[in-house]
């Protein structure tokens, strides 16, 4: 039994140095090592040996499959080493190549109009105040003085997710949500992504607006009409005409619409004023006591105006787009222009 076991401890040993793969040691493991592998074998049948001889002989067994499963283990690493070194003998990596270049991004033409009116506005005084894009009813048209049979506020022209929710219509509400966390004075503008239901030519279901606010004691409708014109004077160049003419919204009296001389045919008439000379860039007003009164705001102690436009038409302006569907096609060709 002991030459049996020397015999096969031999053989196993050259076959396991020989093998050249994992499959080829897995397999040689379960032909020696398995559950009916020859070592396995010869372990049964010890138990016919005399009870005398059974000791050293497992002795024996054991230190056979000892050696057999350190002889394994060896060629098991040195087997997977040399598949290591054939593969990155393969592997070549041409360090002269150029790498591969990653395009470079650019702004949209409505982030860049953002940036830059939100420039101008700090360069005023105001701050950058933001809110949630789905809003209450309550400050998106309640706390705004708009009557509750008022059209905007019907499933036709909004968003609705539930009965108090739905998207913004305009940015009004952070104003409502800023004011009702501080006291005046404030200063501020709220630029942002609004929603209304409207799809045409002209109109985006999704677009931006910014809209200011400026409450303190003593503003006034010159303060409203010289901020505006700072304001229109540094986006469109200095001596740009301004006028106003009486509006309406809920939440300012007296309201105003703010139209510049139009930038493209400064003001003789064209397509693009519908040979009015003018455009309609901003509506504007001084804010209604009763909005003053959902935030809290004591209308005899202070008073401010507020105004809103849309971005989309201010970047159609100043960088000559023609065709507002430009701005929500996302095609680099088109954006990377900006
Ligand atoms: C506009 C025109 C006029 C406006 C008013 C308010 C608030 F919250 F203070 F009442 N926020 N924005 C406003 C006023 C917006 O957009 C055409």
């Amino acid at each position: 039994m002991r030459e049996k076991l020397e015999a096969l401890l031999e053989a196993a040993v050259s076959e396991i140095q020989k093998a050249t793969s994992e499959d080829a040691l897995q397999e040689l493991r379960v032909k020696y090592l398995g559950k009916k592998g020859e070592l396995t074998t010869i372990m049964k049948s010890i138990g016919a040996l005399s009870p005398d001889d059974r000791p050293a002989m497992g002795q024996v067994v054991n230190s056979v499959r000892d050696r057999l499963e350190e002889q394994l283990q060896l060629n098991l690493g040195i087997v997977r080493e040399s598949q290591k070194a054939a593969r990155l003998r393969e592997e070549r990596i041409d360090i002269t190549l150029p790498g591969r270049r990653r395009p470079m991004g650019s702004k949209h033409p409505v982030t860049l109009i953002i940036e830059e009116i939100s420039e101008i506005f700090a360069g005023l005084g105001f701050q950058v105040a933001e809110g949630p894009e789905i809003e209450l009813d309550y400050y998106n048209f309640e706390a705004l003085n708009f009557p509750k049979d008022h059209p905007a506020r019907d499933m036709q022209d909004t968003f609705f997710v539930d009965e108090k929710r739905l998207l913004r219509t305009h940015t009004s509400p952070v104003q409502i949500r800023t004011m009702l966390k501080h006291a005046p004075p404030v200063r501020i503008i709220a630029p942002g992504t609004v929603y209304r239901c409207d799809s045409d030519a002209t109109h985006s279901p999704m677009f931006h607006q910014i809209e200011g606010l400026m409450v303190d004691k003593g503003i006034t409708f010159g303060d409203l009409k010289g901020i505006l014109t700072i304001f229109i004077n540094q986006l469109f160049g200095s001596g740009t005409g301004v006028r106003l003419r009486p509006s309406f919204f809920p939440f300012t009296e007296p309201s105003a619409e703010v139209d510049i001389a139009c930038v493209i045919c400064k003001g003789k008439g064209c397509r693009v004023c519908k040979n009015s000379g003018w455009l309609e860039i901003l509506g504007a007003g001084m804010v209604d006591p009763e909005v003053f009164r959902h935030v809290k705001y004591d209308s005899e102690a202070v008073s401010g105006f507020a105004f809103g436009m849309g971005i989309e038409r201010i970047a159609m302006l100043k960088f000559g787009i023609s065709d507002m569907r430009l701005l929500f096609e996302n095609d680099i060709r088109f954006l990377s222009q900006f």
